[in-house]
């Protein structure tokens, strides 16, 4: 797997990690030296920051200046962090029971936890386009990645001259409220669009798309267009969220620079979870890094039996169907970090597991 041997970070290849999402070999991106470590010295000067400043100092290091320039960073970061959430912390910590707090992931302009990644990533995207193609990027959502997905590429504005989404949801699937977010938004360049199916019905169907030569060229013959993604896989999703784990509890005087806290993270696609295992080993003082399923369990057992097996293990539908997910893309990512970026080992696990792809 090329994917994990990869670069330090994104640097050279900001078009195929940015745009492609998945390598050439179907493996994902990752750094191929990790995360750079930052000594007590640096995190000691980000207490008292802003969280755009903050994003600032720790995805500057995460993105090579050749890719993107620090003044363009700046720019998009700001964009991004500056005044689109309700909060100005961003994500705000609050006070829950006893020695327990809760992280808000809820105040972007969609209030879906997305928005963490998606106001800065379509920014990303937009910048690392090549010159001579239209961009269409599809998107299949169960609810909470379409409203953000089509806030963050709508707000790009110039930005989007050349990339056009396309939301597909399952008309029955989603919560009133975010129907009405998805098909309510009436930017130039976004749309979604009601299925009268599933979610996996929307997923497979896209993934059909990609794979249609007859579709695929009519639209790159007729109108230079190449079809993309915005999921969860791609790195540019991941980075950002490495950035809310940095929490104002030092700052509040809860508790003391450097000691550490457990982070429990409901998971999906287990992209959250990821991005806190990358800023522990970035130095951010966590100690474990807790994975919070319901009943679609998969990735609860296997951090206890180290058994990953999704045969006869059904979907069963429940009322957060963002963590409703089997085949947890992530995991990957999770253990290439583990093995010590053994690349060979994870394309070995990935390509034989039953049912993993
Ligand atoms: C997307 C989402 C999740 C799952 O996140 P992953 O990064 O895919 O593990 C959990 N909860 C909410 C509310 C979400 O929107
Ligand atoms: C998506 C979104 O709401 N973007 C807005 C963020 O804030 C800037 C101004 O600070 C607006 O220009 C964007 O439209």
């Amino acid at each position: 797997r090329t994917s994990c041997s990869w670069a330090l970070l994104v640097q050279g290849r900001p078009h195929d990690v940015v745009i492609e999402g998945l390598a050439t070999d179907g493996g994902l991106y990752v750094p191929k030296r990790g995360f750079p470590n930052m000594e007590a010295r640096e995190w000691l000067r980000l207490v008292d920051m802003s969280y755009p400043e903050r994003a600032l100092v720790l995805l500057e290091k995460c993105i090579h200046p050749s890719d993107v320039s620090a003044l363009d960073l700046r720019t998009m970061i700001f964009k991004a962090y500056g005044s689109n959430f309700s909060s100005e912390a961003v994500a705000p910590v609050k006070h829950l029971d006893r020695n327990q707090y809760v992280q808000e992931l809820f105040h972007g302009p969609t209030a879906s936890f997305k928005d963490l990644a998606l106001q800065l990533m379509p920014q990303l995207f937009a910048h690392c386009l090549p010159q001579m193609c239209n961009y269409l990027v599809l998107v299949a959502t169960s609810g909470d990645t379409g409203s953000a997905v089509l806030d963050g590429f709508g707000g790009l504005g110039a930005g989007a001259d050349r990339t056009g989404v396309l939301v597909f949801f399952p008309e029955e699937g989603v919560s009133e409220t975010q129907k009405l977010q998805m098909t309510g938004h009436e930017d130039g360049n976004a749309r979604a669009v009601g299925v009268r199916s599933d979610f996996d019905f929307c997923q497979r169907s896209v993934k059909r798309m990609f794979g249609e030569s007859g579709l695929t060229g009519h639209l790159a013959v007729e109108y230079g267009t190449v079809l993309s993604t915005a999921n969860s896989i791609n790195w540019a999703r991941l980075l950002p969220q490495v950035v809310h784990f940095l929490h104002e509890l030092v700052q509040d005087g809860v508790i003391t620079f450097g000691e550490p806290v457990d982070v429990c993270i409901p998971s999906g696609n287990f992209g959250n979870a990821m991005s806190a295992v990358y800023a522990k080993q970035m130095g951010v003082p966590i100690r474990k890094v807790i994975c919070a399923s319901n009943h679609n369990r998969v990735l609860a057992d296997f951090f206890a039996t180290g058994e990953y097996d999704l045969r006869g293990r059904p979907l069963t539908p429940s009322r957060s169907p963002a963590i409703d997910i089997l085949k947890s893309s992530n995991l990957e990512r999770f253990v290439h970090h583990v093995s010590d970026g053994d690349g060979r080992l994870v394309g070995e696990l990935f390509t034989h597991v039953p049912l993993l792809t």
